[in-house]
């Protein structure tokens, strides 16, 4: 198997079913494992049509703690060479992950995200996510001497064996900077391409805040002194 989808999902039923079919299409040697959030809308019962691919497992949170969580426990179950975050929305287009996945191919590389910012194109959600995303991006890039340019990319894509072995922590949406980090004090390169985004607004579901950001910040630091996982293998 080449490559683990994991798409955690927190009430998502309108752009699930798209979202899900679209991955499954995609021209790859892929398995997806959805998480299901705690979700209180449809997005349990819409997820269950899919029950039958083989290609797909669903897993079940009994509690919603926060993306995070959700992450961890799909990656439980990931059995490709490579996983990758996929969101239950339609924001990034899953196409960008077969050029991802032939890029970290040919470049070795260990982990591959697609960037937002290095597509002149693509599409800004609000300024001050952009300029909150950049900020992050600077801190984190200092912090662990990386030269990435979108830190709060959700196309974070990492070899199963060393995102297993980072044993991630961060239950909310902390858990990108917390992976950055870890892949920063294993000083492992995070190579990029550049990916489309179609941002939504608040009204249409978006979920992340501004607070997330400040946790952002404050992981990215206490991860600077904190003793991680060391793997092995660059
Ligand atoms: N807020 C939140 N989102 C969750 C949770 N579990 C899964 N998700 C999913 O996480 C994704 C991120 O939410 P968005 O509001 O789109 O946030 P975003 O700005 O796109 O954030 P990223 O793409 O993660 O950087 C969505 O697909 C959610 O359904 C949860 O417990 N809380
Ligand atoms: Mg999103």
């Amino acid at each position: 198997m080449l490559l683990s989808v994991i798409m955690p999902l927190y009430n998502e039923e309108k752009t699930v079913a798209e979202i899900v079919n679209k991955v499954l299409a995609l021209p790859l040697d892929l398995e997806l494992i959805i998480v299901d959030n705690s979700s209180t809308d449809n997005t349990g019962q819409v997820v269950r049509e899919f029950a039958s691919n083989n290609n797909v497992t669903i897993v079940k949170r009994e509690k919603n703690i926060g993306k995070g969580d959700a992450v961890i426990a799909g990656l439980e179950y990931a059995t490709g060479k490579y996983t990758v975050i996929q969101d239950g929305d339609l924001e990034y287009d899953p196409a960008d992950i077969v050029s991802m996945v032939e890029a970290a191919e040919k470049e070795n590389a260990v982990a591959l995200f697609g960037s937002r910012i290095l597509n002149r194109e693509s599409g800004i959600s609000y300024y001050r996510y952009l300029w909150g995303g950049k900020l992050l991006t600077l801190i984190a890039n200092l912090l662990y001497f990386r030269g990435i340019t979108d830190e709060s990319t959700c196309y974070k894509m990492v070899r199963t064996d060393l995102l297993k072995a980072l044993k991630l922590e961060c239950r909310r949406f902390e858990f990108c900077p917390e992976l950055i980090a870890k892949l920063g004090r294993n000083s492992i390169t995070i190579h990029e391409i550049p990916i489309s985004y179609y941002p939504r607004k608040f009204e249409e579901g978006k979920k992340i805040r501004w607070i997330d950001g400040v946790e952002a910040i404050w992981t990215l630091i206490k991860y600077r002194f904190k003793s991680v996982p060391k793997f092995p293998a660059k």
